[in-house]
């Protein structure tokens, strides 16, 4: 049941339309004035009678409309808010999913249906659950400083001084000349200012010490040995930060060419009697056994205090200047006011560090395929769509099973002033004025996107500097609508398909016409339950990656066993197997679509085309599952040998820095490595095989009613 507090405000919403006194409404219901005032004020914890005589005495079509929706009884599906946005379906999907279980819970379930019942129930259960939620994310990915924070706090009003919210100097998030946002950053709307901080474990912040050391101490030796000198050392923004927390800030930039200030950390580093001496005590420096603080909150009332409040308190730490916080991993962030106006959704902004060579990285890749999200790729102006946000999509697209993917994700050109005045049209006019130059220039970004097969993938341009934020706003809500529509039109079709089935039970002809595909079905599950043979190593993307990406990346990889925020070796071997294991059932599942197809062609089984799109979209649901199940075996058998092998990994570490074939010397390294493994390359293959029958063949066998469902789990 709904509150009963959200309830009375509609009843007095569906009064006031009606033009009734609650005096009229009261003696119509020959109750006193009281009981009409109470129950509109929810209280005495009314019965759905109390409601229902209401809304009768009303009768107005509205009144009559919440009485419907009142009276549903919700078993299946947890009970929205009465003004949840997709109230109705939501409210078709419960009831199909009653009739549903009603007809399953019978003893005459001929034997053909049975399958198919399970079958439609699970999918209207995932489209209710997901269409119930309202959490969507906003993700903000692209290269080190083309200017995703700056977007980000402008689209979402994250600004110091409403008033004035173009000014770029007052966003509320730090924004700089890149390399300024350490981590992902969340933020969410909520009671009041307040920011959270998930914390690096101790131990990465000390390796991440003995790096720094590191290059401080090759730098003041003046080693050119390695010829790689600035190699060895974290990112800038987290060398920023670790100084900052040690007080041993790089010493500013002098003007007109002087000499620098000395290194304050140089000069310690000379101080101390060893290497070890001079990392433990910049260690000790960092003091983070008093760096235990997680959260703060904003103490007082005035909004343009707290906003303030937010931006410095979020510099310092970002910058690793709060003396009561370590280096942050993820920071979320609560602010009272709402990110997004005029929606009913609970959209959670995320602006994510700065892709720094690749963006195929374990927290980008997730949020692409977080079916909740929609992904903003932020490209400048003259590269877009950026060539790394090209290879993360074709990345995807060969290692994931997600035909939604490229709907979720848009590409955002970010301009600067004069960008699309610059543009030209193909005849050789130049823009008329900026929006024919945005126009321009989102059309060649597309034609560039189609170019390499990602279709489907939209974009807009915004200038941070000069354009109101509520086009840029409606494009984004534009999309989660568009996430949600598609959503909803599936569980519509579900729900015809469940109404076909429950029509199919009476009629003969219709169930010797399933039975018939379902034979078809058991032969084709028969035929193939072998799986074609693997055709590359699970490590080839591992090593081509290595191959790829820069040496100080793959360095700190090797030193994290594996596991580098940058570069994970575990993501590539899942991405490896994932990608094999879409190659190799590929003939299997295009087979079964085409018979799908092909009596979805065929006028003489119309009384099954319900049922077949329910079975088609299903095909591509059990394809997904046996790609994320050959995911998830390659690295459960492969992470922990891997990541205990040390002996690999300090072999590694040692190779760096002393010759120019690096990354090739590692990726032999490795690929030896695998090369040894033929007990778990083995395990792997069965687990594959044992994947394949339990992700597809079962549930194929479970559609068409071979096995009952609880044999098939
Ligand atoms: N003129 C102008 N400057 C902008 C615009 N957007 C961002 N900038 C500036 O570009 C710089 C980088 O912007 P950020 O928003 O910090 O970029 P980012 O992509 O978040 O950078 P990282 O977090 O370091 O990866 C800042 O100095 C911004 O003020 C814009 O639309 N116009
Ligand atoms: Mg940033």
């Amino acid at each position: 049941m709904v509150a009963h507090t959200e309830v009375g405000a509609l009843l007095t919403d569906a009064r006031t339309e009606a033009k009734q006194t609650q005096k009229q409404l009261a003696d119509r219901l020959a109750v006193h004035q009281s009981r009409v005032s109470r129950l509109e004020a929810g209280e005495g914890d009314p019965a759905f009678e109390d409601y229902a005589a209401y809304l009768d005495a009303l009768g107005t079509e509205r009144a009559l409309y919440l009485k419907k929706i009142l009276g549903v009884h919700w078993q299946h599906l947890p009970c929205p808010s009465l003004k949840h946005p997709d109230l109705t379906i939501l409210i078709e999907a419960e009831e199909a999913l009653e009739r549903l279980d009603t007809f399953r819970q019978g003893d005459s379930v001929p034997q053909v249906l049975a399958g198919q019942a399970d079958l439609l129930f699970r999918r209207l259960l995932e489209f209710g659950e997901f269409l119930l939620s309202l959490d969507h994310r906003i993700v903000y990915v692209g290269e080190i400083g083309v200017g995703k924070t700056t977007a980000a706090c402008r689209q979402a009003g994250l600004v110091t001084d409403p008033a004035n919210p173009s000014d770029l100097r007052t966003m509320m998030l730090d924004t700089g000349g890149g390399r300024t946002t350490l981590c992902d950053v969340f933020v969410q709307a909520g009671d009041r200012f307040s920011l959270n901080v998930d914390p690096l474990a101790d131990e990465e912040v000390y390796r991440l010490v003995a790096e720094l050391c590191r290059s401080i101490q090759e730098k003041r030796d003046g080693d050119t040995t390695s010829g790689s000198l600035a190699d060895f050392k974290p990112a800038e923004e987290v060398e920023r930060a670790i100084r900052n927390m040690a007080r041993l800030p790089r010493p500013a930039r002098r003007k007109g060419g002087a000499n620098p200030a000395a290194d304050p950390a140089a000069e310690l580093g000379a101080t101390c009697s060893s290497f070890d001496d001079f990392k433990a005590e910049v260690a000790s420096r960092l003091a983070l056994w008093r760096r235990t603080r997680r959260s703060v909150e904003f103490e007082g009332g005035d909004q343009i205090a707290g906003r303030q409040w937010l931006r410095d308190t979020f510099t310092a730490i970002n910058n690793g200047r709060h003396a009561d916080f370590s280096l942050p991993g993820k920071i979320t962030i609560t602010v009272p006011f709402s990110l997004i106006v005029d929606t009913s959704f609970n959209i959670t902004i995320v602006d994510t560090r700065g892709v720094d060579g690749s963006a195929i990285r374990p927290d980008i890749v997730g949020h692409l395929k977080n079916k909740r999200a929609v992904t903003v790729l932020c490209s400048k102006w003259g590269s877009a769509p950026d060539p790394s946000l090209q290879d993360v999509l074709k990345h995807i697209a060969e290692t994931e099973v997600d035909p939604a993917l490229f709907s979720r994700v848009a590409v955002l050109v970010l301009a600067r002033a004069g960008d699309a005045l610059s543009m030209r049209h193909d005849s050789g006019e130049s823009a008329g004025d900026v929006s024919d130059g945005y126009e321009i220039k989102t059309e060649q970004v597309t034609d560039a996107l189609q170019r390499i097969g990602l279709l489907g993938v939209e974009s807009t341009a915004y200038d941070a500097a000069s354009d109101s934020p509520t086009d840029l706003t409606r494009f984004l809500i534009g999309k989660v609508r568009a996430l949600r529509a598609a959503q909803a039109a599936a569980a519509k079709a579900t729900i015809a398909a469940v109404d076909q089935m429950l029509v199919n039970v009476e009629e003969a002809q219709a169930l010797a016409t399933l039975g018939a595909i379902n034979n078809e079905l058991k032969i084709f599950a028969e035929r193939h339950k072998l799986l074609k043979d693997r055709s590359k190593p699970i490590q080839t993307r591992l090593l081509s990656a290595v191959r790829d990406r820069h040496p100080r990346t793959v360095w700190a990889a090797t030193r994290r066993a594996g596991s580098f925020w940058n570069f994970d070796v575990y993501q590539h071997i899942g991405d490896g197997a994932a990608a094999d294991a879409k190659r190799r059932c590929e003939p299997a599942v295009s087979g079964l679509r085409e018979i799908i197809e092909n009596h979805l062609a065929d006028p003489s089984f119309e009384s099954a085309h319900s049922f077949l799109g329910q079975l088609l979209d299903d095909v591509s649901a059990w394809e997904a599952d046996f790609v994320k199940a050959a995911r998830h075996h390659a690295v459960a058998i492969f992470k922990p040998a891997l990541s205990n092998a040390s002996d690999l990994w300090s072999d590694c570490d040692s190779k760096y820095g002393l010759g120019l074939n690096y990354k090739d010397e590692i990726a032999s390294v490795i690929e030896a490595w695998f090369d040894l493994q033929g007990d778990l390359q083995n395990e792997f293959d069965r687990r594959i095989s044992r994947a394949w029958r339990s992700s597809v063949l079962k549930p194929l066998r479970t559609a068409s009613g071979t096995i009952a469902q609880q044999e098939a789990i």
